[in-house]
């Protein structure tokens, strides 16, 4: 790999052509590795004088990994450009900002004032019979928690308390409970694989879900554990969409492979995974596009991304993060068909719990696809990205305070 880096062609370079994508680089004349103070040219004015080292990579400065020369022109091998800089970034989130709990409960509000509601209507001064189990079941299908929930918690709470007076406290307190029992399996932290440089995570989802925004918070994470990271401006089809992930980049000191607007999306994932590999980098992001409106297209499009990385690194993507808007309720279900049938989708993103969230969903995605949920959004600030926990998250739909 390394090789490649001082121009040597690989045999595999040519057998693999066909399928690598439309990289209008290969024709650039050998160049030098970037060194540091040309990534410091290539920075732009004010982020250039900042202690953050910012790259933004773009078609006007092409990549410079020159593949395919004459041996004999090989040029005297030189150091790797230098692993960016990995110092953790300043990690304090404003101390004014309200906590997270309290904006995932603020955004749960509209849920869970529903579902506390329908609770203290059902169960006034009454014991559990049949009919209030029924309405129960309801109340809880129409929260979007699902069916299969719906039933298997409205069966436990019978089992042991049927014929009995029960108060609406003690049945949010139940709910909260077995809530947390079938979600607690798909809240799993997003690990990083140490082994993989770099683990790369590919972000889908449809347009406005918060894949970039999602991004950004990653970076930031990642960073403050002090992990070296890289981002990708896969969703080229939108001009503003690739400058949007430039800012998250400078934000958060992450270099930014990015090409103009219409420029083909797995090609610059390509480079950015051979990039990432040959400076060591820990992890790599890389957006693309969601537009369903072109389904095919997007598929075809996802599907060559996947095939391409693979070029580089047949284990890659390490992470499909499919990112699910928390304010569109039922419609999550089938955007995760959708996407899980395009690429394989392998963790969730839930993002605006903040915000009138219909938070019952995710307890029926838990249910139905059991795909992990790696983390979830509750503000479009760079620090508003929380690990799911299980227990607040249940606790919150019932309008529960936590421990
Ligand atoms: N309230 C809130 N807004 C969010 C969150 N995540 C993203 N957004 C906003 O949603 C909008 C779309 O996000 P973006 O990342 O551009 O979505 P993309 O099209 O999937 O890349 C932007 O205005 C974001 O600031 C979140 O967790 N909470
Ligand atoms: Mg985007």
């Amino acid at each position: 790999m390394i090789l490649r880096w001082f121009g040597r062609k690989k045999p595999e370079d040519d057998a693999r052509k066909p399928e690598t994508p439309d990289r209008s680089d290969h024709a650039v004349p050998p160049q030098p590795a970037p060194s540091v103070a040309d990534d410091a040219a290539a920075t732009t004015g004010a982020a250039a004088s900042k202690t953050i080292e910012t790259r933004v990579v773009s078609e006007a400065e092409p990549m410079s990994v020159p593949v395919s020369h004459p041996i004999d022109t090989v040029p005297v091998p030189q150091p790797l450009p230098s692993v960016q800089a990995v110092e953790p970034i300043i990690d304090e989130p404003p101390p004014t900002k309200k906590g997270w709990f309290s904006r995932l409960k603020e955004g749960l509000a509209k849920s869970s004032s529903k579902l506390t509601e329908g609770i203290s209507g059902i169960f006034t001064k009454r014991k559990l019979d049949d009919a209030a189990l029924e309405e129960l079941e309801e109340l809880l299908i129409t929260a979007d928690l699902g069916p299969t929930t719906a039933a298997k918690v409205t069966a436990e709470l019978a089992r042991t308390r049927f014929g009995k007076e029960v108060t609406a406290e003690e049945v949010k307190g139940f709910l909260a409970a077995e809530i947390a029992k079938t979600i607690s399996p798909i809240a799993q932290p997003l690990v990083i694989d140490p082994a993989r440089k770099p683990h790369v995570i590919l972000l889908v989802g449809v347009n406005g879900t918060g894949k970039t925004t999602t991004i950004g918070k990653l970076a930031r994470q990642f960073r403050a554990e002090g992990k070296s990271v890289m981002l990708a401006a896969g969703d080229t089809f939108r001009a503003a969409a690739v400058s949007q992930l430039k800012i998250w980049g400078e934000r958060t000191g992450c270099e930014v492979i990015a090409r103009d607007t219409g420029a083909d999306a797995a090609g610059l994932a390509f480079d950015a995974v051979e990039r990432a590999r040959a400076q060591g980098v820990d992890v790599l992001l890389i957006d693309t596009a969601g537009r369903l409106q072109n389904k095919a297209g997007l598929m075809d499009e996802l599907r060559k991304i996947v095939r391409v990385i693979k070029k580089v690194d047949d284990s890659a993507p390490h992470t499909t993060l499919l990112t699910l808007d928390a304010t569109t309720g039922q419609n999550a279900h089938s955007q995760v068909e959708i996407f899980r049938d395009m690429v394989n989708v392998n963790g969730l993103i839930l993002t605006k719990l903040d915000g009138s969230a219909r938070g019952g969903v995710l307890v029926a995605l838990a249910e139905k696809f059991k795909l992990p949920v790696h983390a979830i959004g509750v503000g479009e600030g760079v620090y508003d990205l929380r690990p799911f926990d299980a227990d607040a998250f249940a606790k919150s739909l019932m309008g529960l305070n936590a421990d």
